[in-house]
């Protein structure tokens, strides 16, 4: 039924919970603007990237040829479904489903199908910062498979966690697919596998998408598109604290740059000021000289060993992985350690 918000019972003796939804979004935004471009390495956090425009744009990126990692991930769920779904053991006993950085939820509808298809008891919970994109799931769910119950939760992917946590006591299946690992640094990458670990109980699941070490053209290619999409999918960043925090960033007076290292894996955007200016944002006066660049996002591809170790290092092992016919990008199934 579109429109209408199923309710969720309370663990007993946990707190109730009406509302899946942080409230606090806009503060931290401002909060994480000023610090990063206070540092000696100016930095935007790339989690920022999300509002209605740059999800258009990133539905742009993922629809042109240069930009790989959804097709691939896309092959996996929607042609080995199977070998994905099978050591989530769907049929022993209700689980919830949690996808962390959902988006429009057009992969994971091919597993959702699958379990809904094999009767699977399970609910499904999407957990996004873009409520926008929460909207557009729901809404499209709701038509394509209205048997499967969606909760969705707007919000920082620990803060929607524990409110998750909160009212469920069922196994659980969390999913963060689309290479977003990828876009921690190596230390937040190994502390945010250490909290998952340390919210979920023994024997439950987690699913990861990784995007795979290839040749590196290949790669720098996906960030670097000929159309420019990525380049306006930056900048968009830029426009949106202009509008939502009071600043006056001159688009046009940055220049998009990528870099990819082989060696680490670490693919790395950055706006490059192209003269000296300043920038005031909430009345606060940033000084850019002349070349400096402004970090933007980290996309991290990963070897297969590379991969294992993390799950082995942060409390899990890794029990199952699947791979596209290219073995460009990998989905692995971790089992949270007793
Ligand atoms: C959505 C984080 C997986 O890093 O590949 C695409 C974001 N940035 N093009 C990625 C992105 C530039 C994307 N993720």
């Amino acid at each position: 039924m579109p429109g209408s918000t199923p309710q969720l019972h309370s663990v007993p003796g946990r707190p109730p919970v009406t509302d899946l939804s942080s409230q606090s979004a806009s503060e931290s935004f401002l909060d994480d603007v000023l610090s990063g471009l206070r540092h000696t390495q100016k930095f935007l956090s790339s989690k920022y990237f999300y509002d209605e425009t740059g999800d258009r744009l990133f539905q742009r990126i993922m629809e042109c040829d240069d930009y790989y990692l959804t097709r691939c991930e896309m092959e996996i769920f929607r042609d080995f479904t199977g070998d994905l779904a099978r050591p989530l053991n769907i049929h022993q006993g209700a689980f919830d489903l949690i996808e962390l950085g959902a988006g429009d939820g057009t992969k994971t509808r091919h597993l959702l199908e699958f379990l809904n298809k094999r009767a699977a008891d399970f609910r499904y919970l999407p957990v996004d910062i873009s409520g926008h994109i929460l909207d557009v799931l729901t809404q499209n769910l709701s038509v394509t498979l209205p048997d499967v119950e969606v909760y969705p939760c707007e919000g920082d992917y620990f803060d929607a966690l524990q409110r998750i946590c909160r009212i469920s006591e069922r196994r659980k299946v969390l999913l963060f697919l689309g290479s977003n690992i990828g876009n921690m640094s190596i230390e937040d990458c190994s502390t945010f596998c250490c909290r998952l670990a340390s919210m979920l109980d023994p024997g439950d699941l987690l699913v990861t998408g990784f995007d795979l070490k290839k040749d590196p053209r290949t790669v720098l290619r996906a960030y670097d598109d000929s159309d420019g999409i990525t380049r306006e999918f930056n900048l968009n960043l830029l426009r949106r604290i202009n509008e939502e925090l009071q600043a006056d960033f001159d688009l046009s007076a940055f220049e998009h740059f990528q870099t990819y290292d082989p060696g680490s894996g670490a693919c790395r955007s950055y706006l490059i000021s192209q003269q000296e200016q300043t920038v005031t944002i909430a009345g606060e006066r940033i000084l850019f000289r002349r070349h400096e660049p402004l970090f933007m996002e980290v996309s991290r591809k990963f070897s297969h060993s590379d991969i294992d170790a993390l799950a082995r290092e942060n409390g899990f092992t890794q029990i199952s992985e699947v791979c596209d016919s290219k073995g460009w990008f990998m989905n692995a199934v971790w089992e949270r350690n007793p």
